[in-house]
């Protein structure tokens, strides 16, 4: 019997028979000495009809995760841990330290008066704040309080460390690329020779270079990281009001905006797509899927997110994935922002992102 493609869930997808396979067995362990494998045993697993990303739909309730964090600062300190991080882990890749085959989440709990040490990494990070007010991220140098919405950028190979000198537990969402990175084997890190980076500029100067339409004459782009390392909430929440106001919606996303470079217009970092939206009070977003899984953050609002075959309810400080091709509506009881992050700028660059808006 021939076996094909959609029969098979092992990973091993023959394009010819099992029957004939046996006859052969013995040529593959001779090839197998020389380094050598027959490509059309694995050929479809390799090169898929559509994508299978192995991720599965998963939602991480706050209410049930704020106790794992608590208990985690009762077990280990920023000291020994470097990062207080609790992975949010597909459950479809479990072990991975994966919510998607290429991103990287996790939740930091940092609490009053500890640092979490110096440290830098090829891997780029975004932090987008969950619970808490007033610690800070200090980003090459410069520091920047956090408040829950802001969208802080830790941008590749930049020194930086966080402390919390306000009186209450702050926590955010950690977005990093490290495995792209690692797939690409182009990892290095290092620690800083001290707990904290020296503090070399003022609190506010990369939004008074860059975040004021404005530019010093002889401003040269360094990177393609976007030079403002943090997006308040405050001023994405007043753009989407406005907007909101401004424009009709879309049917897919409503109101959805990326945060972007404001030197070049393009994406806030080169490897991470982010972006804020406003779902009104009442509004159903048709369905969509795309082939870049995300990552969301609810900030405020409650409704319901119907991802695959998996419906849940979310509400503000909740987390959930949407895999790669899978699709996907929410449904909003009030009016919900949620901010979220993918691998699409890659994707974009390579020519290879595809979407399908509706039933497709
Ligand atoms: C990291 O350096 C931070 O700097 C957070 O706060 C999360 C997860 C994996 C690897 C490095 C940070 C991280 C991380």
């Amino acid at each position: 019997m021939m076996v094909t493609t959609s029969e098979t869930t092992d990973g091993l997808v023959p394009t010819v028979s099992r029957e004939a396979e046996v006859g052969r067995m013995a040529f593959y362990e001779k090839a197998r000495t020389q380094n050598l494998a027959p490509l059309w045993r694995v050929l479809h697993g390799l090169v898929t009809d559509e994508p299978r990303s192995g991720a599965i739909p998963a939602h991480w309730d706050y209410a049930a995760v704020r106790p794992y964090l608590a208990e985690a600062c009762d077990l280990i300190s920023t000291d020994e841990a470097e990062r207080r991080v609790l992975v949010l882990e597909n459950p479809g890749l479990p072990g991975q330290s994966r919510i998607t085959p290429s991103l990287f989440a996790g939740l930091q709990i940092i609490l009053p008066g500890e640092v979490a040490p110096a440290h830098r990494h090829v891997a780029s990070a975004l932090r987008f704040i969950v619970e808490g007010s007033g610690a800070y991220t200090a980003v090459a140098g410069e520091k920047t309080v956090m408040e829950v919405g802001d969208f802080v950028i830790t941008p590749s190979w930049t020194w930086h460390d966080h402390g919390n000198h306000s009186d209450k537990p702050m926590v955010w969402l950690d977005g990093l690329d490290m495995h792209v990175v690692n797939i690409l084997s182009a990892s290095f890190r290092e620690n800083y020779a001290g707990r904290e980076h020296p503090v070399t500029r003022e609190p506010g100067a990369s939004f008074a270079e860059a975040g004021c339409n404005l530019l010093p004459v002889d401003y040269k782009v360094a990177s393609q990281t976007s030079p403002l390392f943090s997006y308040p909430y405050r001023v994405s929440r007043e753009a989407l009001d406005r907007l909101s106001r401004a424009r009709d919606l879309d049917s897919c996303h409503a109101f959805k905006m990326v945060y972007i470079n404001p030197v070049t217009g393009g994406p806030a970092m080169p490897t991470l797509t982010t972006a804020i939206q406003l779902v009104p009070k009442g509004f159903s977003t048709e369905p969509y899927r795309s082939t870049a899984g995300t990552v969301f953050s609810v900030v405020e609002g409650k409704g319901d997110a119907t991802v695959g075959n998996v419906r849940f309810r979310f509400g503000p400080k909740d987390h959930f994935v949407v895999p790669s091709w899978v699709p996907f509506t929410l449904l909003a009881d009030e009016d919900a922002v949620l901010f979220s992050y993918s691998d699409r700028v890659i994707q974009e660059k390579l020519d290879i992102f595809r979407e399908v808006r509706g039933n497709g």
